[in-house]
């Protein structure tokens, strides 16, 4: 059956109706950012760039790196652009979008999609100037109550020990990335759990004029422990995409990787002086392993 043309939206020039890209503008590896003006952060680093495209908070570069293809796209913030972006993005090379019909199994493409962001560290032990990789994300946002995402035995334990703490009228999802990225592109990283929020402020423990409902939550997160046979389970920092970057790449077959530069640390209460310096040398690091 052929997915009809208001669930798969296509733009007049038969680009994906948000990313406004055609199946050949993008490569098999793809890092993402959240604010547009990374994407050129990145792509300055490129030998030479073959596509530059932009839509809403959606800004691609593609070019080439030491002679490798990367496409570089800007996401903007939540988890509700990251369902936009893993949908379209997917859509691009696993569905024909002449037919409309998704390609066979046989031909399915597993793209490596990695996040390059910036996080807030809940622990004193993991200071500002860390680069650290996303081993679990637990997602606090609704994205996954409308998706049937299957979570380990771990996952849900994590998952339900954490809305206990909370008191959470729902449980959040917890979501292991890629092992094979982390691997290969964060081994000397500071390894982390991370907690995805669907804010900012108040969702991260943020008062400015406003009281939270728990007033302990950040403490909350900072001493949840999870014991399993795999070891001691902490969170370790705050950001606002990763666990649906997880959840949904889990969900379509593509390896995700978040890393993440750690520029606030919450538990001493320091901004990053170098937030700059900390992003580009993330940036680095990704593309000379990639
Ligand atoms: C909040 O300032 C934003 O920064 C982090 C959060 O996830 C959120 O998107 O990531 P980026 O620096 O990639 O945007
Ligand atoms: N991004 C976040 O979401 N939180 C922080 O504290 C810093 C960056």
């Amino acid at each position: 059956m052929p997915i009809a043309e208001s669930e798969l939206i296509l733009n007049k020039d038969g680009s994906i109706y948000h990313l406004n890209l055609q199946p050949d503008h993008i490569s098999d590896t793809i890092i993402t950012v959240g604010d547009p003006e990374r994407v050129p952060s990145v792509s300055q680093h490129f030998d030479s760039i073959e596509t530059q495209i932009h839509k809403r908070e959606f800004v691609t570069h593609v070019g080439y790196y030491k002679g490798k293809r990367i496409t570089v796209i800007s996401t903007g913030m939540g988890t509700d652009n990251i369902d936009i972006l893993m949908n379209e993005l997917d859509a691009l090379v696993n569905v024909d979008l002449v037919t409309r019909e998704p390609r066979p199994l046989e031909e399915r493409i597993n793209l490596r999609i990695i996040r390059v962001g910036t996080s807030g560290s809940l622990q004193a032990d993991i200071p500002v100037g860390s680069l650290l990789a996303s081993e679990h994300a637990v997602g606090l946002d609704s994205l996954m109550q409308f998706y049937p995402l299957v979570e380990t035995g771990l996952e849900v334990e994590v998952a339900t020990g954490i809305q206990k703490a909370l008191q959470l009228d729902y449980r959040p999802y917890c979501v292991r990335g890629s092992d094979l990225l982390r691997e290969q592109i964060g081994f000397d990283m500071v390894m982390g759990n991370t907690l995805t929020c669907p804010g900012f402020y108040g969702p991260q423990g943020r008062v400015l004029r406003l009281d939270l409902r728990l007033p302990t939550l950040i403490q909350q997160f900072q001493q949840f422990r999870h014991q399993s046979a795999e070891g001691e389970f902490r969170l370790t920092n705050f950001e606002m995409e990763t666990a649906g970057y997880y959840a949904l790449g889990r969900m379509l077959g593509h390896e995700v990787l978040s890393l993440n530069a750690i520029v606030a640390n919450r538990a001493t209460g320091e901004f990053a002086t170098n937030s700059d310096e900390v992003v580009n040398s993330l940036i680095q690091k990704t593309l000379d392993r990639l």
